[in-house]
């Protein structure tokens, strides 16, 4: 029985992890939490387990880190918590790279100097790919960020392999593509399509009912809609992590789908979900779809980014060969999952 520390617990990966590590291994889990006002612990509020721990733990704080792996000496650290959302790490650069690259260095720092046989992890991204030379995206692409946010996990990526090759650790990070989930949090462009279309479902119910909706069906209000994506479930890459950090030798590797699909494409399969037709018109900031005279989808600009990853499209040969890694959903399974999930019950 060994130690582990996740930290961002709390969000979607994080959560998941627990689910499945408190089934398939027998390991002690601590769960590192930054210490909020108001908690936000609703991914893990089915979690209770003799062998889970909540700890306080920020890892922008270098010694709050450091004290807490020089404590636990954990055999594996997998550092899930980040500033996950891209659309703001144009406002807030610094804080993006705080939490997404410098807390990488405190961590590898920490583990090098206190526990240097754990196994780290970091949360790798596709992002980090950016502006992509080629596709599908494999191991071989270059970093090409777009973003604060994809620019401070290419550091991260760099900073691991650098400890990696000059200390012997075992560290590895993925280049996790996109991953949702029913523990999405609702900024991102898929739990607001599955909220947002449950939502109008409802709404067009209670219209059909004669009940009527006071001012109408307000549309939903998105940006890029031709911005394509390889959308997973989380469920099947937290599986693919714990794989990655337990063979004979640390190397990164790729979790995709290797299929892509528009954001467009994904309002479509939630819109089938909820079993409402229609069709779309306009092109550009003017494209909205319509269902029977009613505008339900819109584009808004203020949605736009300041620069878009236009296409991100995974190959994932080298995950399924080498660690036998299969996912269980596919993209309809994932669409139904999450909109059955935000369907509103009445
Ligand atoms: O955007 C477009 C948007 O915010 C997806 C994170 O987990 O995956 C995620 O990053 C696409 C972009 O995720 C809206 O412009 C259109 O092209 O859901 P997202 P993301 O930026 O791809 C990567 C792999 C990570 O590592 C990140 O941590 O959808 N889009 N309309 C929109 N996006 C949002 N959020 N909202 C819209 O209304």
């Amino acid at each position: 029985m060994g130690e582990i520390i996740i930290t961002g617990v709390s969000g979607q990966d994080g959560s998941y992890m627990v689910d499945y590590l408190l089934e398939n291994t027998n390991h002690n889990i601590y769960g590192g939490v930054r210490r909020l006002s108001v908690k936000n612990h609703q991914n893990i509020k089915h979690i209770n387990h003799p062998r889970f721990k909540l700890i306080d733990l920020d890892v922008t704080d270098p010694v709050n880190i450091t004290g807490v792996i020089r404590n636990i000496k954990p055999d594996y650290f997998i550092n899930l918590a980040a500033n996950s959302f891209v659309g703001s790490s144009w406002e807030m650069p610094i804080n993006h790279y705080q939490t997404n690259a410098l807390a990488v260095l405190h961590q590898l720092e920490a583990i090098r100097q206190y526990c240097p046989s754990c196994r780290y992890y970091n949360a790798g991204s596709s992002e980090e790919f950016g502006d992509v030379q080629y596709s599908p995206q494999d191991e071989k692409h270059p970093l090409r960020p777009r973003s604060p946010y994809g620019a401070a996990k290419a550091s991260a990526r760099h900073l691991v392999k650098v400890y990696r090759e000059s200390f012997d650790l075992y560290a590895v990070q993925g280049w996790l593509f996109n991953h949702e989930s029913e523990r999405r949090g609702e900024e991102f462009v898929t739990r607001k399509i599955t909220k947002g279309i449950a939502r109008i479902a409802h709404q067009l119910d209670l219209e059909k009912h004669m009940v009527g909706v006071v001012g109408g069906i307000k549309p939903l209000n998105l940006g890029n809609l031709d911005a394509k994506r390889d959308w997973s479930h989380a469920e099947d890459f937290v599986y693919g992590i714990w794989l990655m950090m337990n063979q004979n030798e640390p190397k990164d590797y790729v979790l995709s789908s290797n299929e892509t699909h528009s954001v467009r494409d994904f309002v479509n399969a939630a819109l089938e979900q909820a079993g409402i037709s229609g069709e779309w018109t306009g092109k550009g900031i003017n494209e909205k779809f319509v269902h029977n005279g009613k505008v339900l989808v819109e584009v808004n600009p203020q949605f736009y980014r300041p620069a878009e990853v236009e296409l991100l499209l995974g190959d994932s040969t080298k995950a399924r060969d080498e660690l036998m890694w299969e996912p269980q959903n596919d993209f309809k399974t994932l669409v139904s999952r999450m909109y059955d999930n935000d369907k509103i019950k009445v």
